[in-house]
């Protein structure tokens, strides 16, 4: 497949699936470097540049650089589509995501055992093989592409637990979330059950080199007031950390999934900065996955960008090994593709502005934040002894021990309880037979391998001549189940949107799904507003409108209303107009022509015309005009008569006149230029000058129509104006030799 100048061939991708193998296992970190340098500036907090990548808007001042932070960027995928997530795990990449997480259809973990095909699925896909297979085989193109490792995550958890494992490092997915208490507290699956589907699972994961992220920000998440489980998610991580360690994962595969507990208005540093930093001096042997704070997202876009802002401070402040990036949309949408990308260039721009922050300052070894800092340690402490008082982790659950709202040592006595035979899967363990023995490889606990003492004792799976792990071969690919529910019906039904075609509608999420956001304010107190917005949306024949944010700006001045609903047209590109893109010269090649070759300009709006801003915006350094270049420019301010602009060009030997014209009625604007052309033949300099005028009104091709060497219309800047006066200066120099 040809890439990166093609759109991904998704279909090319499914062809030939039963044949793909994973190239790699495990997890990878980037290529961090003390010392980067991306165009004028070096770095201490980065890694390798990417081969192909988009910097956020910004760069281009900055020489288009793109500063890669040394931290992984993990984005999460939701769209419930895994053929729409391959191109939008694309765009991620390009804009520096290298751990992508697809989300997983709401409820996955009660499926009981794994499911095939690819079916459609709600806030995130149904994992399945062959999706599994199609997105690592898919992220293979673009981690070449981009020229860095991309990680692949799933999810570890539910009552399949150990067959998602396996699958999982069967096809060389590299991160997963792996968290026994995440079965028990939010899935009420059977405790003991979920601890040891989770030490069989937590050792696969092991054997396939994966990254582990415990599932510790749910108590955040579900928690009354975030901030009062500080103590708890430092024992959930302990447990789930310690446990996986002792199952046989090494300690650098051990990722806790950290979250600022508070978002603003609350004090937010004061309380998430001392955690932060708790947690670091508890569990420093591990990996840190710095995740936002999702408890106190709302609708505003706006406002969960502050929050991942100021979360990534604090990831800054304590060196976070991974951060996350939830999309601003997450408070309101499942994430559309732009928010995923908004998302990356907000960890992007914040982690690279902040570079070198600990090598100019440091957290102080005193006071408020190493008090609260060891006041939340000692808490979690009391919390671990008092389980080990009650009768150990089981006996805590069942007594309501987490998720409970009041802030340790405290109790609300509202805590998740669950019983120690109750919950899905209750009574399904059994002990193992005295031989038992089952010929896999990364099998947890007893497996009787004595009983071969000529065999290979560490490794069963040799008896078999390997098993699915080490022999691929083995694994039976299975395509479709459902004749419906499937992604080649999916894709027959948008083929006319696909690859090459002239055919377009707007999407959020899949292809062609049509939706669009509208932004409105309305001079009305708040439910009001909602109610004209949709009345408005549908004038404009907006289908299924949905009101998505609602901000008062005064409760009776006004209330801004985003909406978002579908449009039922498409365009058809063969019968849009598209004009040449206007060529701009670098500033630098500008600059250097003019020091050669200085010129001198003058400028007018001309006519009875007081407008005055645009021609200045053009001239003035201030906004990029062009006498950044070095041009000399006599203003001669507004109303000015044409006459008088040709004369004074005369009088100071200028070589180049500039008209501005707004007024454009009975086209006036273009009477005018003709007048500045027939005047500067008449007085006999219409070949010395390169006359141009400009406006909002102005057509550049019915200006040269009107004697203008060049016009300018609302779109053009400054340097569209100098890149011009440069070709046109060459090519007068070039017929004067
Ligand atoms: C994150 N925003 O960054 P099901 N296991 C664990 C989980 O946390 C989750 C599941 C399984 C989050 C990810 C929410 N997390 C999104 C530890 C979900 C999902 O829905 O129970 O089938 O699996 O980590």
């Amino acid at each position: 497949m040809q890439m990166p100048n093609n759109k991904i061939d998704v279909a090319e991708i499914l062809k030939d699936l039963e044949q793909y193998h994973p190239r790699r296992r495990g997890w990878t970190w980037r290529e961090k470097s003390k010392r980067q340098v991306y165009g004028p500036f070096e770095y201490t907090d980065m890694s390798t540049p990417l081969k192909n990548g988009i910097g956020i808007p910004a760069s281009r001042y900055f020489g288009d650089i793109d500063p890669q932070p040394n931290n992984t960027i993990t984005t999460e995928i939701a769209s419930g589509r895994f053929e729409d997530d391959i191109r939008r795990m694309r765009m991620a990449a390009w804009h520096g995501a290298d751990h992508i997480m697809v989300i997983r259809t709401a409820g996955q973990s009660h499926f009981d055992g794994l499911i095939e095909g690819t079916p459609q699925g709600t806030g995130g896909v149904p994992i399945t093989r062959k999706q599994v297979r199609a997105h690592r085989k898919a992220l293979d193109l673009i981690e070449d592409e981009v020229g860095r490792p991309i990680n692949y995550h799933s999810y570890v958890s539910g009552i399949a637990g150990p067959d998602v494992a396996v699958m999982l490092a069967e096809e060389g997915v590299n991160g997963a979330h792996q968290d026994p208490q995440y079965n028990v507290l939010y899935r009420n699956i059977n405790m003991v059950r979920s601890f040891v589907d989770a030490a069989e699972s937590k050792s696969v994961m092991a054997w396939a080199d994966m990254l582990q992220i415990d599932g510790a920000h749910n108590a955040n998440a579900t928690a009354r007031e975030a901030w009062k489980v500080m103590p708890e998610l430092m024992v959930q991580h302990g447990i789930n950390a310690m446990f996986s360690q002792k199952v046989g994962m090494k300690k650098s595969n051990i990722a806790l999934s950290t979250v600022p507990p508070t978002s603003a208005p609350a004090p937010a540093l004061k309380l998430d900065l001392p955690y932060a930093v708790a947690l670091r001096d508890l569990f420093s042997e591990y990996k840190m996955r710095a995740q936002m704070n999702t408890k106190y997202i709302t609708s505003s876009s706006r406002e969960a960008t502050v929050t991942h802002v100021m979360n990534m401070l604090i990831s800054r402040l304590t060196s976070a090994d991974i951060q996350s990036t939830i999309t601003p949309d997450e408070g309101r949408n499942v994430p559309w593709h732009m928010y995923n990308i908004e998302a990356c260039d907000t960890a992007k721009q914040t982690l690279s502005g902040l570079d070198g922050l600990m090598d100019m300052i440091e957290l102080k070894d005193s006071g408020y934040l190493r008090e609260k800092a060891r006041e939340l340690k000692e808490r979690a402490v009391l919390y671990l002894e008092e389980i080990l008082e009650t009768g150990g982790y089981f006996k805590a659950v069942e007594e309501g021990f987490f998720v409970d709202s009041a802030m340790y040592p405290e109790r609300h006595g509202d805590g998740i309880g669950r019983k120690i035979n109750g919950g899905v899967g209750a009574g399904t363990v059994y002990e193992r037979a005295a031989d038992y023995f089952a010929p896999v490889t990364a099998h947890y606990g007893y497996n009787n391998v004595e009983q071969y003492a000529d065999g290979p004792m560490d490794s069963p799976a040799t008896l078999i001549g390997g098993c699915t792990l080490e022999v691929p071969e083995k694994i039976i690919f299975i395509d479709e189940l459902d004749p419906e529910d499937n992604v080649n019906t999916r894709m027959s039904a948008t083929e006319r949107y696909r690859g090459d075609t002239p055919y377009v509608k707007p999407e959020v999420q899949w292809l062609a799904d049509g939706v669009v956001q509208l932004e409105l304010f309305l001079p009305l107190e708040a439910r009001k507003a909602q109610f004209a917005a949709l009345e408005i949306a549908k004038n404009m024949r907006l289908k299924e409108a949905e009101v998505i944010h609602v901000e008062v700006m005064h409760p009776t001045e006004g209330t801004r209303v985003q909406l978002k609903g579908v449009l039922d047209f498409e365009i058809d590109m063969r019968n849009v107009v598209i004009p040449p893109e206007p060529e701009v010269m670098s500033d630098d090649e500008i600059r250097a022509e003019f020091e050669a070759y200085p010129v001198k300009i003058v400028a007018a709006t001309i006519g009875e015309d007081e407008h005055s801003v645009g021609l200045r915006e053009i001239i003035d350094i201030k906004h990029g005009g062009i006498e950044k270049y070095g041009c000399e420019v006599e203003y001669l301010g507004t109303s000015v008569p044409v006459e008088k602009l040709i004369d004074a060009a005369i009088e100071l030997d200028a070589e180049v006149v500039m008209a501005s014209t707004i007024i454009s009625h009975d086209d006036v604007h273009y009477k005018n230029m003709k007048r500045l052309h027939n005047y500067a033949i008449e007085k006999g300099v219409r070949d010395r000058l390169i006359i141009c005028a400009g406006g909002t009104q102005v057509t550049p091709e019915v200006a040269r129509e009107n004697g203008m060497d060049e016009g300018f219309g609302r779109y053009d800047r400054g340097v569209n104006v100098a890149t011009f006066l440069v070709k046109k200066r060459r090519e007068k120099r070039k017929n004067l030799n």
